[in-house]
């Protein structure tokens, strides 16, 4: 399957022949780093290789000749819609912006199923993770990832009640990482203990085997703990639990990731707290893969708030090392990931880490400064927590005492950990012994099995098992007559085909628009006024998603969130009609023999002349260099003046810029030129361009210009409309 840039994922395409879909490889891939990379002017020190196809940071294309340097960690996007078809649209979108690792978030719920669920059921908070989602992801991925030229991670969970069976599926179709961690289950699920240590076991062993990377579960201790940098001692022994456990199932040490975060974020002094940590846990785990990430437990709902704690982590995981670089979307504090969000965020972390590129080239750490002292303290402090754990007679008395989650700096204790009874729990009792006959369905497999005993593979003995030997696989398509991929898609392509197109957030079609609003009045009022404002833009169950309080009296800034409940026929939009450009040659060998004359300013009380001079300057690839005799006039320049010069040098063309638009004197500077040049019997001799942040072509028109140009603009725009309009007036 081939994706062109210019066509949408063909979601039927994907879903054909799955039953006969095989990965085409397994296991991790990491970036390729390449040192000392020249990416356009800049040699980077911290990046990989660079992608084949991607959307640049948005500064890249007008100022950074369209570079996209990619860091040389992975990155990863969280994708959390609830419907895969909608997953697969928004893993495309976080491919072509970085994203090189895609963590699918499973329904709520599916960890205390027993079993496989199968088909491709609507989820609620993420999808039902079954064969037939994750091998149309695969399939998916892998078409995106020879679009944008680089791997791509497929990442979900095996944790739950059905971890092993989740690691064998894993295993079969080729899903590259997986958290697992048997504290998980115990801790936050309430599993119980001995099944989720078995099972963590028979898990561990399949991944290893399969090359799939493993996340451990610490991160969830400061996720829940309201003083998150209390309980980092604690963090470095769920670590050390997990990490020895995974090695004695089998797991080798470059198949394991230290899930970590930095525990605060301003207005705590985060860095203060959180370098220590991150260096202490560095260095208690050398040689193991960190992947970090970023804060979530103090977000709220404003995404710049959020975004600023994750340019911190991000800076954080430069300073100390990681692997992986998670992103979770800057709105997760409200709850409503957004296609939009997973690429806001995945951009924090680009953004940020070309924006520190070679750090380490110019900072290193005091060794005579707190750093040493609070770096020993902590791993002093986790030392006596794992002293406890053993004199109190394990890892499961110290659960069942609370010793776990507990807020106290510990060893101080407030005695609000969480407890979980050993012989307690989901599932407890459902451990039994292995018979002496037991034999392991698949070949990768933790302890004893009769096959294990014969010579060869395990599974020779009795005819392959489903990962040698894939056609052994059975694929189940759906079970749920109703709810299915098919079924939605026949609803929501069914008006595509019309031509009609909704706004969306999420699902496809969802009609979701977010619309921001100040509102000059006291909290309370401003907060009704500005619902009842969205009602009056045909917004229906407007929402306050996030509010601020610009000041208690002057008024508070709103964003809302609402279905706008049309749809828009695409057949009856009229298109601006773009003329093709000029080429460099046409235009300058129709210029140079000329000697055309430009005369340019900034015009009225506006001193921005940055814009003027991307179009004007050589330097910056302006129109002067096809020949253009261009008279910059400067900034402030009174309209008379503009023309008193366009006069003195028989101008052909004035080029006006305007920036400010208080009061749209922007317009009125337009008018009054076009009158002015009227007056002196200038206009018909004259061309008139004006150009700024918030003028169009269509605008300008209004004004009296001959035309307008507004963001994104470059010399060869305004030279080839200036040739065509001036050849025009010589041949008329
Ligand atoms: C993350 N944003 O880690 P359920 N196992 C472990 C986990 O940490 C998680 C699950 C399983 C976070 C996502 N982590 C939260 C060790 C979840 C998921 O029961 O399907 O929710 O388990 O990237």
């Amino acid at each position: 399957m081939k994706l062109s840039p210019d066509e949408k994922l063909d979601i039927r395409e994907i879903l054909k022949d799955l039953d006969r879909y095989r990965p085409r490889r397994k296991g991790w891939t990491w970036r390729t780093p390449v040192e000392n990379q020249q990416i356009g002017p800049f040699v980077y020190k911290d990046t990989s290789a660079s992608l084949e196809q991607s959307m640049p940071l948005p500064a890249a294309a007008a100022y950074f000749q369209g570079i996209d340097p990619q860091c040389d960690f992975v990155i990863t996007t969280e994708i959390a819609s609830g419907r895969f078809e909608d997953d697969l649209r928004r893993m495309r979108m976080a491919a072509w912006h970085g994203a090189d690792h895609i963590m699918v978030i499973r329904t709520t719920g599916q960890s205390h199923i027993d079993g496989l669920i199968e088909g491709t059921p609507e989820g609620v908070g993420g999808v039902p993770i079954t064969r037939k989602q994750i091998r149309a992801s695969r399939k998916a991925l892998d078409a995106i990832e020879d679009e944008v030229g680089r791997p791509i991670n497929f990442h979900s969970y095996v944790s739950g009640v059905a971890g092993p069976e989740i690691a064998v599926l894993f295993a079969e179709e080729g899903v590259n990482g997986a958290h697992q961690d048997p504290q998980y289950n115990v801790l936050y699920r309430d599993i119980n203990m001995h099944r989720s240590f078995v099972d963590a076991a028979e898990s561990k062993k399949v991944m290893a085997d399969a090359g799939i990377l493993q996340l451990d579960g610490a991160h969830n201790a400061n996720a829940t703990a309201k003083e998150a940098w209390k309980v980092t001692p604690e963090l470095f022994v769920q670590h050390a639990v997990n990490t020895a456990y995974s090695r004695t199932a089998g797991m080798p040490a470059e198949l394991i990731a230290l899930s970590t975060v930095p525990p605060t974020s301003p207005p705590a002094p985060k860095l203060r707290l959180d370098v220590p940590y991150a260096v202490a846990l560095r260095e208690l785990f050398r040689g193991y893969r960190f992947r970090a990430q970023q804060n979530t437990r103090y977000m709220e709902s404003d995404t710049r708030e959020a975004t600023v704690a994750h340019v911190l982590d991000t800076l954080i995981s430069r300073l100390t090392s990681a692997d992986i670089q998670s992103t979770i979307t800057p709105d997760e504090g409200r709850n409503i990931p957004w296609h939009y969000n997973n690429v806001a965020g995945v951009n924090t972390a680009r953004q940020t880490l070309a924006g520190i590129d070679g750090l380490g080239e110019l900072v290193e750490w005091k060794e005579d400064g707190p750093l040493r002292a609070q770096v020993r303290e902590l791993k002093e402090r986790a030392v006596l927590f794992l002293e406890e754990i053993v004199e109190g007679g394990g890892y499961y008395a110290a659960v069942a005492a609370g010793q776990f989650v507990d807020q106290g700096h510990y060893p101080e204790r407030k005695g609000d950990g969480i407890a979980r009874e050993p012989e307690g729990g989901d599932r407890a009792g459902t451990v039994i012994a292995r018979k002496a006959d037991y034999g392991a369905p698949v070949c990768s497999h933790f302890g004893d099995s009769v096959y294990a005993e014969a010579e060869g593979k395990p599974c020779e003995t009795y005819g392959g098992c489903t990962l040698c030997d894939p056609s052994k696989i059975q694929y189940i398509d759906e079970l749920d007559g109703e709810d299915t991929v098919e079924t939605r898609l026949e609803r929501t392509l069914a008006e595509r085909a019309q031509g009609l197109v909704r706004p969306e957030v999420e699902k496809h079609g969802d009609g979701i628009v977010c619309v921001t609003l100040f509102v000059p009045e006291s909290q309370a009022l401003a907060g009704a006024a500005a619902l009842e404002m969205a009602r009056h833009m045909g917004l229906k169950d407007p929402e306050i998603i996030n509010a601020q309080v610009m000041h208690p009296a002057e008024g508070s800034l709103f964003e809302i969130k609402g279905v706008l409940d049309i749809a828009i026929d695409t057949g009856q939009l009229t298109l601006e009609s773009k003329e093709a450009l000029l080429s460099d040659a046409e235009i300058e060998s129709w210029v140079r023999p000329r000697e055309i004359r430009i005369v340019a300013a900034t015009v009225g009380e506006d001193e921005h002349s940055v814009g003027l001079h991307e179009i004007l300057d050589i330097k910056h690839g302006g129109i002067e260099k096809y020949g253009f005799r261009c008279h910059d006039l400067g900034t402030s320049v009174p309209i008379a003046r503009v023309l008193d010069k366009a006069e003195e040098f028989h101008a052909g063309a004035v080029l006006v810029s305007t920036i400010v638009t208080h009061g749209d004197v922007h317009k009125k500077l337009m008018r009054d030129l076009d009158k002015m040049a009227d007056g002196r019997g200038l206009r018909k001799q004259l061309v008139l361009v004006a150009g700024g942040a918030q003028v169009t072509d269509e605008l300008a028109r209004e004004c009296g210009m001959d035309a307008g140009f507004g963001r994104g603009t470059s010399g060869r725009d305004v030279a080839s409309y200036l040739v065509r309009k001036m050849r025009e007036g010589e041949s008329g």
